[in-house]
């Protein structure tokens, strides 16, 4: 079999390309710590009205500009549908769904984590810009799923 010139050397780029984006993927995982955010515990979604931090969903202060949002997902509504915190704090999401996989994506943010019955979801971000950002569900969840969304109040 004869391989024509261009088409090794595509070959070769294409496979030298792929071992750069391994190394890559395998640097940013693990030296900096950068991943998707994912499941950091289970909790039990018959009991949430129950279980801390979801028996009471809301935003805390945790510190000096630190806050804790711990909002709920059902169909087919957030709760707290309004989030208000203060511009430059450092807010820490902790989601959960009480019956179906819902989304929660934050407008203008990188925010976007799943809300999955039985699983405590995590994220933290940082709004510099006051203003508000709209919340929406972004992960089908029935027939009412295009009304389900909320707001960030940045003050
Ligand atoms: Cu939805």
């Amino acid at each position: 079999m004869r391989v024509h010139t261009y088409e090794k050397a595509f070959l070769i780029v294409g496979a030298a390309l792929l071992v750069v984006f391994m190394i890559a993927l395998t640097y940013t995982s693990v030296a900096m710590g950068i991943h998707l955010p994912g499941k950091v515990a289970m909790v039990d979604p018959a009991a949430l009205a129950t279980t801390p931090p979801f028996d009471q969903p809301g935003v805390r202060q945790t510190g000096d500009n630190t806050y804790e949002a711990v909002v709920v997902g059902q169909a087919w509504q957030f709760l707290p549908g309004e989030i208000r915190v203060p511009a430059g704090a450092e807010v820490t999401f902790i989601l959960t769904s009480r019956d179906v996989i819902h989304g929660f994506h934050v407008e203008r943010t990188r925010i976007n984590i799943m809300m999955i019955p039985g699983q405590i979801g995590k994220t933290t971000y940082t709004f510099k810009t006051p203003g508000e950002y709209l919340i929406i569900c972004h992960e089908y969840c029935g027939a009412g799923h295009h009304f389900m969304f909320g707001k960030v109040i940045v003050e």
